[in-house]
């Protein structure tokens, strides 16, 4: 089993190797150094994505209880998008700031079940900056694949501090440290640390401290915070603030003054947490801006505040109709705020539009580094927009914007998505959380933002040459982007062109959880009771592993069965629990072909009876004598 190391004990090693200057640069990132070569007065950025935070989550946007001063003094010294753009749901979203691109061609599709991981051939945002010489961490969460070589350390971030998986609470979450927002255990460059506090405190510190270190070693950064706060679970929150808001009146009278549709959460105990979570980050906000005028950093970082989704749950949200999930506006509207002292005047663009996908490109340019941009980006740069130059709104609101997302193995053409261009909008929204087999009837919805914000009037019916330019847009954009397959594996056949990437073992410690398994195909939703890795064995080497039964369960053997993709079986193993069966069963698997594309699904005997997949697997790469790995 890997052991997280205390926290303290991490931190002095690395400190007595900076001293020593081994292995190490000088922000403390392990691997190779990027070229110095970025330009003396180069721009700091950070980026700060919270989780199912939504529109009306912030009191600058009209919220009655809720509290975020340091949020609407940010806001204040910004330019603010009125429109900005982002997926219903997390993955999507981060696939799309990441690289500029549309999810649907970095295979990054969903959010569980196999489909979070993104395809490591994708140039990340990190990756560009890194090339052009700046510095690159990631704190938070990640949510694009938690196994190599998909995890933020291959893909560009030379320093990270994250969670597995979407969120803590979930199957991946460390073994011991479950459901741990206080005091979790966090992936440390890749290894498994314990940390003292709160997960959003612990993202904030630790992104300030190696900010710090790059200022003092005179290196330009890209800082991504990202907290899971406030997705849920609900139970480990901020106490303080938790009594704060229990204390309030948040039933539906609070917030009888919000426009268009009344979406009052239904449990006050819960948006009391939800609340707690949220002004923590505000505080966070606030000590983020105190260490950038304290370090002389404010003056010379561009500094970007957005949601990743609309709330999760109908509570206020400025009238926006619906939440997370939905393509209504309450589900993909988030608030932009971008501060760079000099540069951006503040003030509140309510003309024109971005989306995330703009947001790469966006900082690219700010940096001066733009020919790090790969040449088939979906996102435009917003630099002019948010300066506010001549003719950059209206420029923006010629340019369609399509935004799909649903569950399932592949994108359906003509599911769950909605189109703008200029003040209208169509909308197709349809049961996006079921995997449907068969696209759905085509039914679009259209409304005109400008005289509508709320989506109330539907004029599909008296404006239908609209309506048809509008599903034309669609289905030229479905054809383009989804049809090409993702890059890595173009393919006629759209369900194996969108097969998720494959895990990396042999190397260093892989955990394999139930976050990347793809479940059997008539479990049609949830998490599934077993499921199959997609893995590819690196170089030749005996795999270590260690089978963790799902909770309270007991294993008295196990089938390990590793099938080609073309389906003929590569190797297949009956282990059996020697002694008294436990929670772990550990074996040695020898003879798997390296550099061989299978999957691995792995059966469980339990003591319960019930057979099912193991809660967690846990794979080392050893070095097995001659004899028997030749075999
Ligand atoms: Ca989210």
């Amino acid at each position: 089993m890997m052991t997280p190391q205390p926290h303290g004990t991490g931190r002095s090693t690395l400190t007595l190797a900076l001293l020593l200057g081994v292995g190490l640069t000088a922000c403390g990132a392990t691997g190779p150094a990027p070229p110095a070569h970025a330009p003396a007065d180069a721009l700091n950025v950070i980026l700060v994505m919270t989780d199912d935070q939504g529109w009306g989550d912030l009191s600058l946007h009209g919220n009655p209880a809720l509290q975020t001063p340091h949020l609407d003094q940010l806001a204040s010294e910004s330019v603010q998008l009125r429109h900005f753009y982002v997926h219903p749901v997390c993955t999507p979203t981060r696939a799309a700031l990441m690289t500029g691109r549309q999810p649907q061609r970095t295979g990054a599709i969903d959010t569980y079940r196999g489909r979070a991981m993104m395809r490591p051939e994708e140039v990340t945002l990190a990756e560009a900056l890194g090339a052009a010489g700046w510095e690159t961490g990631l704190f938070g969460k990640w949510h694009l694949g938690d196994a190599p070589p998909m995890r933020p350390m291959d893909q560009g971030f030379r320093r990270s501090v994250v969670h597995r998986g979407g969120g803590i609470g979930q199957p991946s979450d460390p073994l011991g440290a479950e459901g741990r927002y206080t005091d979790p255990v966090l992936m440390n460059d890749g290894a498994p640390e314990s940390f003292e506090g709160y997960c959003t405190d612990i993202y904030f510190q630790e992104a300030e401290r190696w900010m710090a270190a790059c200022s003092d070693a005179g290196r330009p950064f890209l800082c991504v915070i990202t907290p899971n706060a406030p997705h849920t679970p609900l139970h480990d929150v901020p106490e303080e603030l938790r009594s704060k808001y229990a204390a309030m009146e948040l039933g539906p009278g609070r917030f009888a003054g919000e426009p268009g549709r009344q979406a009052t959460f239904k449990d006050e105990d819960k948006l009391a947490r939800l609340y707690a979570m949220i002004e923590n980050i505000d505080v966070n906000m606030g000590q983020l801006s105190r260490f950038l005028e304290d370090a002389e950093l404010a003056d010379n970082t561009l500094l970007l505040f957005l949601c990743d989704n609309g709330p999760q749950g109908r509570r206020y949200n400025a009238g926006l109709r619906n939440a997370k999930g939905s393509v209504y506006e309450g589900g993909v509207r988030s608030p932009l705020f971008a501060r760079w002292p000099g540069t951006l005047e503040p003030g509140i663009r309510t003309e024109g539009y971005a989306a995330h996908v703009d947001l790469f490109p966006t900082v690219l340019e700010a940096c001066g580094a733009l020919n790090e941009a790969p040449e088939d980006l979906d996102g435009i740069s917003a630099l002019a927009l948010l300066r506010d130059e001549p003719g950059a709104a209206e420029a923006s609101a010629a340019r369609p914007l399509v935004i799909q997302w649903h569950r399932g193995d592949a994108p359906l053409h003509r599911h769950h998505a909605f189109v703008r261009l200029g003040n209208h909008k169509l909308v197709q929204a349809t049961r996006p959380w079921d995997e449907l087999e068969v696209p759905p009837a085509w039914d679009p919805e259209l409304y005109d933002l400008a005289a509508d914000p709320y989506e109330q009037q539907d004029l599909s019916g008296q404006r239908p040459e609209i309506l048809q330019a509008l599903s034309g847009t669609y289905d030229r954009w479905f054809d383009e982007v989804v049809g090409a397959g993702s890059r890595g594996a173009p393919h006629a056949d759209r369900v194996r062109a969108y097969a998720p990437p494959h895990i990396t073992l042999g190397g260093e410690p892989v955990v394999l959880t139930i976050q990347d398994w793809r479940p059997e195909a008539e479990e049609r939703r949830g998490w599934g009771k077993n499921g199959r890795w997609r893995v590819t064995l690196d170089e030749p080497a005996d795999l270590a592993m260690t089978l963790t039964a799902p909770r309270g369960k007991r294993i008295t053997g196990a089938s390990l069965v590793f099938t080609a993709e073309s389906g003929e079986p590569l190797l297949e193993e009956r282990w059996t629990a020697a002694g008294a069966p436990g929670r772990t069963l550990e074996g040695v698997i020898r003879g798997l072909p390296a550099q061989t594309p299978c999957s691995l699904r792995v059966t469980l005997d339990l003591e319960s009876g019930e057979p099912r997949g193991p809660h967690q697997i846990e794979v080392r790469g050893t070095e097995g004598t001659p004899e028997e790995s030749d075999g």
